[in-house]
């Protein structure tokens, strides 16, 4: 079964993918460990992760390895956020030949223009493509993809760009149009009221996809009351929940003069071995080790 059937199989049986967002192996492991359905390979993670904005500014290659890595080390299916595709619709059938081939189940490709400029930032410059030119780059992400069942999904910035819910949903009909599988569509309000009113005027067949960072109130059961949301994403808590774990122990291990204050809290190396694999070293090493 490839990555892409293996996501769709997950949406049939449970009406909803799960994913969590990763930056890393180590991270994709961790996502696998709690049990979520899927990886969010997020630029916005990854971008943190090297420490510079989310402004495309990390490279495809870049966030291509990492993709890669993570899809080896989790065994999940990965759902790939490929930013605007970095470039124009001919970078776009580059961008998913290189993807597909690196084992990822679904793609995120946003309708601004590159470069982008991340969604949340309050007052963000935030610019769109014309919804034909957008339409083009999902034509060369069918046209690219060698395995049918590579999810594609078109994700409107229409909303997080103040433009409103009719604008968000002409782009949503005509990106379905185009052959998107599904439909993500982002906002930064507050509440999930923005939300949940596209969602009950959408009358595409697509499903939908979110990520509601801006708005905690949308827990899995009101997802799944809305019943046309078939992806939900929790978007940037792998690099959020490191960035508040690594301040804490450090700044205990600089006013305790030691790392002897911090040890009941943080992962034993026992742990972390067994992350590595260890286990199965000290087993090879009695097999192969002559
Ligand atoms: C990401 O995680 O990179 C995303 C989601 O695209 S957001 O940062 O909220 O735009
Ligand atoms: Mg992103």
């Amino acid at each position: 079964m490839t990555a892409g059937a293996k996501f769709r199989d997950v949406l049939a049986k449970r009406g909803l993918v799960e994913a969590m967002a990763a930056h890393s192996p180590l991270s994709a492991m961790l996502v696998a460990e709690a049990g979520f359905d899927a990886i969010w390979a997020s630029g916005f993670e990854l971008s943190a992760m090297y420490g510079v904005p989310d402004v495309s500014v990390v490279s495809m290659t870049q966030h291509l390895d990492m993709t890669r890595a993570m899809v080896d080390r989790s065994g999940l299916p990965v759902v790939a956020d490929i930013d605007t595709g970095f470039g124009n619709a001919i970078n776009v059938l580059y961008v998913i030949e290189q993807y597909e081939r690196a084992g990822v189940a679904a793609i995120v490709m946003e309708d601004k223009s590159f470069p982008k400029v991340t969604s949340l930032i309050a007052g963000g410059r935030q610019e769109m493509v014309r919804i034909e030119e957008f339409q083009g780059k999902i034509d060369a992400a069918r046209a690219a993809r060698k395995d049918k069942d590579l999810v594609l999904v078109a994700r409107t910035e229409a909303l997080i760009a103040g433009l409103g819910q009719d604008e968000a949903l002409k782009r949503a009909r005509a990106y379905e149009a185009a052959g998107a599988d599904m439909i993500l569509v982002h906002s930064k309000q507050k509440t999930p009221d923005e939300i949940e009113a596209f969602v009950k005027a959408w009358d595409g067949k697509a499903p939908i996809a979110l990520v509601p960072t801006a708005y905690p109130q949308m827990t899995v059961a009101r997802v799944r009351e809305l019943r046309k949301i078939g992806l939900l994403i929790w978007g940037n808590h792998a690099v959020r929940a490191s960035v508040g774990a690594m301040r804490k122990t450090f700044a205990q291990i600089r006013k305790d003069g030691g790392i002897h204050g911090v040890e009941a809290s943080i992962a034993t190396v026992e742990d972390v071995f067994d992350l590595q694999g260890m286990g199965k070293v000290r087993d090879d090493e009695k097999r192969f080790l002559r």
